[in-house]
Order: structure tokens, then C-alpha cells, then sequence
């Protein structure tokens, strides 16, 4: 076997280079608590596999007939692109028939999916966001939440999904770029994980992945500037101020792109409501809080302008909500701006 050397580069100024050629399964192992079923393990070992076969696609959807649209529109009102739903339908696949998932709640069906009703976990995902990217070759993404259901003695019902962030027990992400990456976090810390296609493994890259001290960057959408409430052209004025953090202005459009850049570089990463969508574009449930959740494990935070958005429990699977997720003393800030008259 080919000696793999990952070789993870310097790691990033909030993280720890990995010393030792380590695949996520045997990290997801030796990481358990104890006195751990293994469910959850296996069940994130099931998302990296889903995670590679998506890849796989992904990076062949220029060659492909993948690369163009389903014909269909998701619950979203949005035009499905067939990686869409493919990849929808993997994680659907992988997530099923092992009797770790009870339901799937995913931006591509309009309804939750009952999978094996006596199951334990629940799983929220945006099976390839940022897809409206793919056709121009920018970084997209899968992002995934995983709660634990309280009572399985019936059928999963909403009590089992609409559920805060703060309920989480795991959520991270894949994200299809130059490389394809495997960011999570299970309550102890934000690993990353790099595919290596030659072996199929993915290595540990870095492990406690922590936003820096002095964020580099700021991820907002200016040309929706004029569709933001006035607290968001505070938050802006502020940001370029000459007395406060010089900042780059870098945003992808694509969610997962921008999370990780901020989250290795430091920075925010922001959707505000505007004007005639207050509610913004962003889904609190499988993007919002998984974000929020990772952001918070690793120094960072996450919030819809004036609240933390790990506290807000959905009404609604795909409910909508302003997003800002990454440095706790930036989007500290930005409520402030907002909160001003
Ligand atoms: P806009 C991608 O479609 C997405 O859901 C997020 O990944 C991304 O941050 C946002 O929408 C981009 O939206 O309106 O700026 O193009």
C-alpha cells in the first residue's frame, strides 16, 4: 500500500495539524465517550460514505449528463439540478436500513421521510447546497445536523425534528472544492478530514479546528445591500472603519465555502433578511443551526441578528431564517448595530 502522506500543509492559526495518518472511522472510534452505543459513529461514518459517492459525482458533472437540471422544482420553488438529487437520494440510501435513523428531513422533499420508525436518531441535511454553483465550477456543499430522538417508543413525529439547535448531537459538513473535505463536530471540538481518492479514506487533516483570535474576512452579499434593514449599513460603515478589524471582503455564494474559509481564516458569514424577505433565503433547520452549532464548538457563534440561533425552535421543517454564523466578537457587533434605533 502506497505510503498516504496527507499532508495537511500548515494548519490554520485555530487549528492542529494532524501527526498521524488517521481515517475518520478509526477517529470516530477512538473518539467515542464512554459507555457509547457506536450508533452515532457508524451513522457518521454512513454521511462520509455518502459524502464520497457525492464527490465522486460532483467532480465528474462536467463530463456528465449530471450537470444539468432535473426538470423539477423543490419545495423551495427552486429548479432542481440533477446532482440535486442525486445526492438527496444518497444520503437517503445510506441513511437507511441500518435502524439508526428513524426520519430524514432534507431540503429536496417537501415532507420529513419515516425511514425505520423505532430508530434512534434524526437526521436534517441540505444534501448539495449551494448547487445553483455547480454549472460555474464553485465549491458546493452537503450540510447535516443529527438529533437524538428523546422517546422511540412510537413513530418519529415533529417533536423529533423541529427541534433547536442547542438539541444537537452532531453536524458538520462536506464540502466538494479543490479538495473534498469532511468538517464535523459531536459535542467535543471541530475536526476536518480530507478525501484522499486514491485510497477512498478520509484523513484527519485537523483536529480542533478554532476560529482565530483576528478574523480576516467578512461574507456578505453587498450588491443586497440596499434590500437590508439600516442597522446592516451600520454593521458595513463599521466594518470599514479605519479603527476596527481590517477586513477582506470574500463571499463565494456558496454557504459551506464561505463558512470554512472564515472558519480556518477567521471572519463572518452572513445572510440577513431584506425588505421583502425579512425571513432571508437560509433554512434554520438543516443550514442555520448545523452552521450555528459548528461556529459555537469552535469559538465562534451563531445568530439571526438578535438571538442566538441555537435557541430558536422551528415551526416549520423548512423555515426560513437571517443567518450569521462565525466570529462571536463580529456578529456581537453586528446585534449591536442591529439593535440600534
Ligand atoms: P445569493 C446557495 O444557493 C445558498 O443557499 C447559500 O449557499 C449561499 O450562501 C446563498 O444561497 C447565496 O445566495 O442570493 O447571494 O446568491
Amino acid at each position: 500500500m502506497s505510503m498516504v502522506d496527507p499532508d495537511p500543509g500548515p494548519p490554520p492559526v485555530g487549528g492542529r495539524a494532524a501527526q498521524h495518518i488517521v481515517t475518520i472511522e478509526r477517529f470516530l472510534a477512538d473518539s467515542q465517550p464512554p459507555g457509547s452505543t457506536g450508533e452515532l459513529s457508524r451513522l457518521l461514518d454512513d454521511i462520509a460514505l455518502a459524502g464520497k459517492l457525492i464527490a465522486s459525482r460532483t467532480r465528474r458533472a462536467g463530463l456528465t449528463e449530471l450537470l444539468g437540471k432535473a426538470g423539477a422544482v423543490n419545495v423551495q420553488g427552486e429548479e432542481q439540478n440533477l446532482l440535486d438529487v442525486y445526492a438527496d437520494d444518497v444520503m437517503t440510501a445510506l441513511l437507511s436500513g441500518h435502524g439508526r435513523v428513524a426520519a430524514i428531513v432534507s431540503e429536496e422533499q417537501s415532507e420529513p421521510v419515516v425511514v425505520d420508525p423505532t430508530a434512534p436518531y434524526v437526521v436534517v441535511h441540505d444534501p448539495l447546497d449551494g448547487s445553483s454553483n455547480i454549472d460555474s465550477n464553485v465549491s458546493i456543499g452537503t450540510i447535516f445536523g443529527v438529533y437524538r430522538r428523546e422517546d422511540t417508543s412510537g413513530a418519529p413525529s415533529e417533536a423529533d425534528w423541529l427541534r433547536p439547535g442547542r438539541d444537537l448531537v452532531a453536524a458538520g459538513y462536506v464540502l466538494y472544492g479543490t479538495s473534498t473535505m469532511l468538517v464535523y463536530s459531536a459535542g467535543f471540538g471541530v475536526h476536518a478530514f480530507t478525501l484522499d481518492p486514491e485510497v477512498g479514506e478520509f484523513l484527519l487533516t485537523w483536529s480542533d479546528l478554532r476560529f482565530p483570535d483576528e478574523p480576516a474576512y467578512y461574507s456578505l452579499n453587498l450588491a443586497s445591500a440596499p434590500q437590508w434593514e439600516a442597522g446592516m449599513g451600520r454593521f458595513v460603515d463599521w466594518l470599514n472603519r479605519p479603527d476596527t478589524p481590517e477586513l477582506s471582503q470574500r463571499y463565494i455564494g456558496s454557504a459551506v465555502a464561505d463558512f470554512h474559509r472564515n472558519l480556518l481564516h477567521g471572519g463572518v458569514f452572513g445572510y440577513p433578511g431584506e425588505v421583502d424577505r425579512p425571513e432571508g433565503k437560509l433554512r434554520l433547520l438543516y443550514e442555520g443551526a448545523p452552521l450555528a452549532y459548528l461556529a459555537s464548538q469552535a469559538g465562534g457563534r451563531g445568530s439571526d441578528g438578535t438571538q442566538d440561533l441555537l435557541e430558536i425552535r422551528p415551526t416549520d421543517p423548512h423555515q426560513r431564517t437571517p443567518v450569521f454564523v462565525g466570529d462571536r466578537f463580529l456578529i456581537a457587533r453586528l446585534e449591536e448595530c442591529l439593535s440600534e434605533e
